[in-house]
């Protein structure tokens, strides 16, 4: 899949495709709380970056959901790779929007940390941990709207759509942020 569509609120940008091929400062990882990898993207990242990627993730120990950690991007065109570890949905009353909400904030602030220019998102909870598309969409475009405005130095924020059904439920969402 290319990046062959664009959308574009102002603050991030959407395409469709994979985000293993992005060339940013730093790509984001919706991973588990081991850190250990998985299916999904985290599956799609480990093996683009090569083992050197589960290493530096062992050594790490894990890390909390909500919160997100900071490797090397090893054998990845990004430099880095921000994990981070979206919530599990379980029905919308155990706290998934704040700690939604709460890995992008982190990622975003560990990006303004080190120094990154340019970052792209998948879209965090949506696949495996089964998070509603559109209630997802709204809370990523809102906190990363929100981190755009406090971290002006980070020119590119960027989701990565991997289907046709992701990227509608953003772009419905960015659109909404205009209006
Ligand atoms: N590029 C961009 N997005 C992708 C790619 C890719 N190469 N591959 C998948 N997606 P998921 P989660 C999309 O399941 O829901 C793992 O096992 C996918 O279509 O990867 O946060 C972890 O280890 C969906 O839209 O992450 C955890 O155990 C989005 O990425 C668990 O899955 C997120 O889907 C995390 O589940």
């Amino acid at each position: 899949m290319d990046d062959h569509e664009l959308f574009d609120n102002g603050y991030t940008q959407l395409v469709l495709g994979d985000i293993t091929r992005q060339r940013v400062d730093a790509i984001v990882n919706a991973a588990n709380t081991s850190l250990l990898g998985g299916g999904g993207v985290d599956g799609a990242i480990h093996r683009a970056a090569g083992h050197r990627l589960m290493e530096t993730c062992r050594r790490i120990g894990g890390c909390p959901t909500g919160e997100a950690r900071i490797t090397p991007g090893f054998n990845l065109p990004a430099h880095y790779v921000i994990h981070t570890v979206g919530p599990i949905w379980r029905g919308g009353d155990h706290d998934e929007d704040r700690l939604l909400a709460s890995c992008y904030r982190n990622s975003m602030r560990i990006a303004h940390e080190n120094g990154v220019r340019s970052i792209a998102f998948p879209s965090i909870s949506t696949g495996i941990y089964q998070f509603p598309l559109e209630r997802a969409a709204r809370i990523a475009v809102e906190e990363l709207q929100e981190a755009a405005e406090r971290y002006p130095e980070i020119k590119v924020i960027r989701v990565v759509a991997f289907s046709r059904e992701t990227w509608d439920a953003y772009e419905h969402a960015m659109e909404e942020s205009i209006d």
